[in-house]
């Protein structure tokens, strides 16, 4: 009789779990959004991954091969993803990577290859907007060599080329993915931003050589890609018309935006909601749910001010719990306190639905945790919002409330109300100070190891 009383109300859990599942996804709109609302690697990959058999189509609308959203699949393999959104792992989703997105193009096979090589295919299921533009080695040599010249005060990039390619893109003498089919004049168009760089930068040493290999490979590259090309704004107006579903998915987040974030510790596109209009050519009023994913601490790559961060040892032991290193380069990540005026800032700016609490579970042994809740100048002045002046944000106090610690491993609860109580307290006290309900709670890695609330 126990045995059977416990097993039916184990049922009656798993349930009460589906309900809430097929509740929050149920009620996405017909083109949702997953965006980072701190400084990236928040998790946005592994909830785009399990959203996406609940999608036609999962577009990237801006930023390259510097993002890497790590996830798993069914049986626990884990595939780190730069270029392909993070849709690709499900079968039946089309992937889109839109005109906002800087296409590397040996990332972009590299990581083709890596995938089919893991049973997964991509063939007619990766589309490459046509107006997107073409990131060159080239760009990630002047990415360096802009990085070294900066010497201390360097951003801290991926040296993945974002930020030469965007500016390629901006001074109008960029290369589109529509030039490879025109490779008449496409040397000349290499010859330019090869000459340019060079007059630049002298460690730049551009001869015809280089040009003459370049323009061959990626003869054999405009062959490859040919499949692929597509005029993405037409199609994704067409789906949306066609009543398909579609879901962005954000690269960094709002704190590293061009415009939003702690300029110049920036990267060089537009991550917050803006980004998906002008990255990918459909109308902010077709837009609906936006989903912020924050984690339960913060985390930094590079350099630029992070007013809650944790120094020396106890930052050490976060990095360590989260395993908080690049998903790119294994550099360790900063870490701190979650900063609510921070992400009250993105949540202002990206008008999110509802949020993902990601890595709660990587809390579970300190002895507190701290909540980041206000900021004062050193005279004590009270700040009223997120700071634009650096100078501001290196010297400003934070002010904290502090929190009980839950003690005990919670990455096997799948029913809210089956968390520690210390746990839902600190879930119900960021909501409140933030004013939007978190729907998913992240307690492991894993495509399972997520609480619908
Ligand atoms: P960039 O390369 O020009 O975009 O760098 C400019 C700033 O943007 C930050 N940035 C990132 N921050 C966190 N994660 C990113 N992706 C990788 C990951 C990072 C890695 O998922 O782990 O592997 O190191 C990412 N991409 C750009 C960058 O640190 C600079 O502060
Ligand atoms: P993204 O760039 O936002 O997609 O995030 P990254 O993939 O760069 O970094 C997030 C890391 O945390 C990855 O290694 C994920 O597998 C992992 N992760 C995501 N959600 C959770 C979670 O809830 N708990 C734990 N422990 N790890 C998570
Ligand atoms: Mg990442």
């Amino acid at each position: 009789v126990a045995a059977s009383s416990s097993s039916s109300s184990s049922a009656v859990a798993e349930q009460g779990v589906n309900e809430a599942r097929l509740s929050r996804i149920g009620s996405l709109s017909q083109v949702s959004g997953v965006l980072g609302s701190q400084w990236g690697d928040e998790g946005k990959g592994k909830l785009v991954d399990i959203l996406a058999k609940h999608f036609d189509i999962v577009a990237r609308c801006q930023g390259g091969a510097n993002a890497g959203h790590t996830i798993y699949n069914a049986e626990g393999k884990k595939f780190a993803l730069h270029l392909v959104p993070s849709g690709i792992l499900n079968e039946e989703t089309l992937c889109v990577i839109g005109n906002g997105v800087v296409v590397h193009l040996p990332e972009l096979f590299k990581e083709i290859e890596g995938l089919e090589s893991n049973g997964i295919s991509c063939s007619g299921r990766i589309l490459v907007s046509d107006r997107a533009h073409l990131l060159f080695d080239f760009h990630q040599v002047v990415d360096g060599l802009r990085e070294a010249e900066l010497a201390s005060s360097f951003i801290g990039t991926t040296k993945r080329g974002i930020g030469p390619c965007y500016s390629s893109k901006v001074i109008r003498n960029g290369i589109r993915v529509s030039d490879l089919r025109h490779m008449d004049t496409f040397p000349q168009k290499l010859d330019v931003l090869f000459s340019e760089a060079a007059s630049r930068f002298k460690g730049f040493n551009y001869t015809p050589e280089m040009l003459r290999e370049e323009v061959e490979r990626y003869k054999r590259f405009a062959e490859r890609l040919e499949p692929f090309i597509v005029d993405t704004v037409h199609y994704m107006n067409e789906a949306i018309s066609e009543k398909k579903t579609i879901l962005v998915e954000g690269g960094q987040a709002t704190m590293l935006d061009i415009d939003f974030g702690t300029y110049p510790f920036v990267t060089s596109s537009s991550p917050s909601a803006g980004g998906i209009c002008t990255g990918l050519g459909i109308a902010p009023r077709v837009v609906g749910d936006l989903i912020g994913v924050v984690k339960a601490y913060n985390t930094r790559v590079g350099s630029g001010p992070f007013p809650t961060e944790i120094l020396g040892k106890s930052g050490d032991l976060l990095r360590f719990a989260g395993q908080e290193f690049g998903t790119n380069t294994g550099r360790p990540r900063r870490c701190g306190w979650l900063d609510i005026v921070a992400l009250k800032y993105c949540c202002q700016i990206n008008g999110f639905s509802s949020l993902n609490l990601t890595k709660l579970d990587v809390l579970s042994d300190l002895p507190e945790i701290q909540l980041g809740v206000s900021y004062k100048q050193i005279d004590g002045t009270p700040i009223k919002s997120f700071p634009s002046d650096l100078c501001v944000l290196e010297q400003l106090k934070v002010e904290y409330e502090v929190m009980g610690g839950w003690h005990c491993d919670i990455s096997s609860i799948r029913n809210y109300s089956n968390l520690p109580k210390a746990a839902r307290q600190y879930v119900e006290r960021i909501e409140e100070l933030v004013g939007i309900p978190i729907h998913y709670i992240g307690i492991g890695p894993g495509r399972d190891a997520l609480i619908y609330k």
